[in-house]
């Protein structure tokens, strides 16, 4: 019998990821970009924007649980967390795994992305009904502009890529907005793209928090994620007092993460992660 293979694939000017799928899940074309999912064989459902791997069923805990226990282990009394972008659900929930947590606010662009991740990726948009959970669909770079200073203790940068409506979410103005609404020991920590496909970038961005957080309070670490270009993704964590990445109680964090039966984040890894390759030092200019 004769099957014709479907294939989606991200495309940069000189690299390419495919996935094979059955077909396409959800269609739509909103203000800000085009929004699509896709029943991939491998991965599960995927989320795409602008055709950009955004998150698959079955490899997005490993994003979602690395861009938030990562600082809320290494701050240890998180009350109050904002959430830009992120609108497929992950994020906040893993944030909202946290007792300690008082608020999460979810500020998404995008009614679009949260309709699809509710259709299509039920797992990642589980937590929007969560009595902890304010969930604000506009602007996030306007948002951060109004907000008040020192507001939160935590600020996760849940971007898409730098492109479309996510460009503006890597400029020193809006960090330096983000710094200005972070409590004097609060914490920043942002998706910071692949060092390996968006090595550019990546120097670029952390050169901008060195400028704005200083420059020992800047670190970054990494993940493996199969379906973003290369697998090799990283986190930046940028400390406006006090907090560092690498002093934190293990116990606790190991407690946690046999408790939520997490799959990907546990003590060792926290720690690891932030251990270099020597070409990502070399693109950060670390010794
Ligand atoms: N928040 C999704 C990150 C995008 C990676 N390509």
């Amino acid at each position: 019998k004769f099957t014709r293979d479907v294939w989606f694939t991200e495309r940069d000017e000189n690299i390419a990821l495919s996935l094979k799928h059955d077909g396409q899940l959800y269609k739509k074309e909103s203000p800000y970009q085009k929004v699509e999912v896709f029943a991939t064989q491998a991965y599960g459902n995927m989320l795409t924007l602008d055709g950009m791997v955004m998150c698959t069923q079955k490899d997005e805990y490993v994003y979602h649980e690395m861009i938030t226990h990562v600082p809320m282990l290494s701050h240890g009394r998180v009350k109050r967390a904002l959430v830009i972008g992120g609108g497929d659900g992950g994020t906040v929930r893993e944030l909202l795994r946290h007792p300690e947590l008082e608020e999460v606010v979810l500020v998404e662009i995008d009614a679009l992305v949260i309709e699809a991740c509710k259709l299509h990726l039920p797992e990642t948009a589980v937590a929007f009904d969560h009595p902890k959970l304010k969930l604000l669909i506009e602007d996030g770079i306007k948002y951060i502009q109004e907000c008040a200073d020192s507001a939160f203790d935590l600020i996760i940068v849940d971007s898409a890529d730098p492109v479309g409506p996510g460009e503006g979410l890597f400029t020193a103005e809006f960090y330096k907005e983000v710094y200005r609404c972070l409590t004097e020991d609060g914490i920043m920590v942002t998706q910071s793209e692949s060092p390996r496909f968006n090595a550019n970038v990546f120097a670029e961005i952390y050169d901008c928090y060195r400028g704005i957080f200083g420059a020992d309070k800047v670190s970054c670490y990494l993940a493996a994620i199969p379906t973003y270009p290369t697998g090799t993704w990283s986190f930046s964590f940028s400390s406006k007092g006090n907090a560092q990445p690498l002093v934190f109680d293990r116990e606790t964090a190991a407690a946690f993460s046999r408790k939520n039966d997490l799959k990907y984040y546990n003590e060792d890894i926290h720690a690891a992660a932030f251990a270099l390759p020597n070409f990502v030092k070399q693109l950060l200019k670390l010794k």
